[in-house]
C-alpha cells in the first residue's frame, strides 16, 4: 500500500466548502500534509437548508463527535406529506424503507459548516482563510496555487472552489459557462414567530415534533420545514424563470414576488410566505452545465472536486453529499498510489467518481420533472406518484470501501487505456 518515503504527501486544497473540508479532513486522517486554502476572511457561511442523504451522513458519522454535535440542529420528521397548490392532501412518504441504508442530516448550512469546520481543525488541516487562490500551477513532480502574491507547492491540489470555480479554467483550458436551467428558487430560513401569530400556520411551529410538507403545482412546487424545537422554519420554492443566469446565492428575494409565483394557490402558502421576514428571503437562479469533458489537469497533479466539477440541480438532493464522496474518494486513491504515483491517483479518481456523478446529477431532472409536469388529475388518482424516488445505488453506498474495492482494477484498466477519457454521454 503506497509509498514508505519519509516525507509525507502535501496536499493542497482549494475552498473550503464541504467538498473541500471533507477531502481535508479525510488527507489528515490518512497522514498526509494539508493545507486548505478559502479566499473568504472569515468562516461565517452563508445559506439556508441543506441536505445530505444517507451515502455522506455515514462521511459524518465516521468522524468522531461530529453526530453527536449535528442531531440536535438537524431536522427529524417522521414523513414528507404531499398535498396539492389547493391543500388537499395527497400522501405521506416516510423513510423506514430505507432505515437500514444509515441516517441522513438535513439542516442549516452554516451551522453544519461550523462542525465540520471544528472538526477538520481537531484533526490538524491548517485552514489559511484570506486566501483567494490566483493561479495554479503543475510540473511533471508538483503542483501549486498562487496566494497573496506567494507560490505554494505541493504534490496535488485538490480543486474545491465552487461553481465559479477558478481551477476549472485551468483544467479545461477555456472557461465554461453556465447555463439557464430554465428554473430559480425563492429559499428562506426563519425563526417561527410570524407563524406562530397566524393560527392557518401555527401548527407547523411544533415543539414537540419537526414537520416537512410539500405542496405541488404545475411547474412550481414548495417544501416547508420546521426544526429545533418548532423555532426555525426553511421553505424553498422552486418554479420556473428564464431571467440571465447569475451564479450567485446572495441576490434579495421579495415576498410579493415569491407569491407572484403562485397566485391561485391555497391561502396557507401565501401566508408562509407573508411569515418571513425582510431578509431571509434569497432568490437564487438556478443554473445547468454539460457535464465537463474532464476534471484534471493536463499534467494530472490538479484535480477538481464538488461543484466546481459538477454542479447538482437541488431536486437530486445529492449536490453536497457527492461533493464529500469527492473528497473521501480522491484520498483513498492519493493513499494507494502514495507520493510517487500521484497523477496515476489523480486519474484513478476521476474514472471512478465521474460515471455515478453523471447519473447521479440526472436525477435531478427526473425528480423534478415528476412534480413538476405531472397531470394532477393522474396525481389526485394515484397520490402515491408523487413520492420521491428513492435510489438504493445513490443512498445505500459507501464510497470510500467502493474506492479501495475498484483502486487496483481502476489503475491496470488506465495503463492498459492511457487514453482513456470519461464519457460524457452515458
Ligand atoms: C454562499 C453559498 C450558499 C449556499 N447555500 C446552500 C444552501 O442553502 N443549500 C444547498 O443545498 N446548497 C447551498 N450551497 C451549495 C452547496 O454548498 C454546494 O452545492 C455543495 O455543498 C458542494 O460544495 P463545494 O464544496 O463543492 O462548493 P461550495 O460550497 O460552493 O464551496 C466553495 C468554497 O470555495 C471558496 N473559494 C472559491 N474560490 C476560491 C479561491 N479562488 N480561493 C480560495 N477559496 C475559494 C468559496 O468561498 C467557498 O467557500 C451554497 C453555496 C454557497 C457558496
Ligand atoms: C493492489 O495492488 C497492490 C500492488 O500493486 C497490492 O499490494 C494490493 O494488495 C492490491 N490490493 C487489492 C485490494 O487487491
Ligand atoms: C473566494 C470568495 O471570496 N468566496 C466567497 C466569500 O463569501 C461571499 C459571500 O459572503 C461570496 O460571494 C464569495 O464568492
Amino acid at each position: 500500500m503506497g509509498s514508505m518515503s519519509a516525507e509525507p504527501l502535501k496536499v493542497l486544497i482549494v475552498g473550503a466548502g464541504f467538498g473541500g473540508l471533507t477531502a481535508a479532513i479525510e488527507c489528515r486522517k490518512k497522514g498526509f500534509d494539508v493545507i486548505l486554502f478559502e479566499g473568504n476572511k472569515s468562516r461565517r457561511q452563508l445559506g439556508d437548508i441543506i441536505s445530505f442523504g444517507s451515502n455522506s451522513g455515514r462521511i459524518f458519522r465516521s468522524w468522531p463527535g461530529v453526530e453527536e454535535k449535528l442531531d440536535p440542529i438537524c431536522h427529524h420528521s417522521d414523513g414528507l406529506d404531499f398535498r396539492t397548490y389547493d391543500d388537499e392532501f395527497l400522501c405521506r412518504q416516510t423513510w423506514g424503507a430505507e432505515a437500514d441504508w444509515g441516517k441522513r442530516f438535513n439542516g442549516h448550512r452554516g451551522e453544519i459548516h461550523e462542525v465540520c469546520w471544528n472538526h477538520a481543525i481537531e484533526v490538524g488541516v491548517d485552514i489559511r482563510l484570506g486566501c483567494k487562490v490566483q493561479e495554479y500551477f503543475e510540473t511533471e513532480t508538483e503542483a501549486g496555487v498562487v496566494v497573496n502574491d506567494e507560490r505554494i507547492v505541493g504534490d496535488v491540489v485538490l480543486a474545491g472552489d465552487g461553481v465559479r470555480s477558478l481551477a476549472r479554467t485551468i483544467v479545461l483550458g477555456f472557461e465554461d459557462k453556465p447555463k439557464s436551467s430554465g428554473y430559480a428558487v425563492y429559499r428562506a430560513w426563519m425563526p417561527t414567530d410570524g407563524l406562530k401569530k397566524n393560527p392557518s400556520t401555527a401548527w407547523l411551529a411544533n415543539p414537540e415534533k419537526d414537520l416537512h410538507v410539500g405542496w405541488l403545482g404545475p411547474d412550481v412546487h414548495f417544501l416547508v420545514a420546521t426544526l429545533q424545537k418548532g423555532t426555525a422554519c426553511s421553505w424553498v420554492l422552486t418554479h420556473k424563470d428564464e431571467a440571465d443566469v447569475e451564479e450567485s446565492w446572495s441576490a434579495p428575494g421579495y415576498v410579493d414576488e415569491a407569491i407572484k409565483a403562485i397566485p391561485d394557490w391555497a391561502p396557507i402558502c401565501h401566508d408562509i410566505i407573508r411569515a418571513t421576514p425582510e431578509g431571509a428571503l434569497v432568490d437564487w437562479k438556478l443554473v445547468f452545465r454539460d457535464p465537463l469533458p474532464t476534471w484534471i489537469s493536463p499534467k494530472r497533479r490538479i484535480a477538481l472536486i464538488g461543484d466546481a466539477a459538477h454542479p447538482f440541480l437541488p431536486t437530486s438532493i445529492q449536490g453536497a453529499s457527492q461533493s464529500m464522496e469527492d473528497g473521501v474518494t480522491a484520498a483513498v486513491c492519493l493513499e494507494l498510489a502514495g507520493k510517487e504515483n500521484v497523477p496515476e491517483a489523480i486519474r484513478a479518481y476521476e474514472k471512478i467518481r465521474y460515471p455515478r456523478v453523471l447519473a447521479t446529477q440526472r436525477t435531478g431532472v427526473t425528480n423534478r420533472d415528476a412534480w413538476h409536469k405531472a397531470d394532477f388529475d393522474y396525481v389526485r388518482k394515484n397520490p402515491e406518484s408523487v413520492k420521491l424516488p428513492r435510489m438504493d445505488w445513490v443512498l445505500n453506498f459507501d464510497c470510500e470501501t467502493h474506492a479501495y474495492d475498484v483502486y487496483n482494477e481502476t489503475v491496470e484498466s488506465l495503463r492498459a487505456d492511457p487514453n482513456w477519457k470519461p464519457d460524457t454521454t452515458l
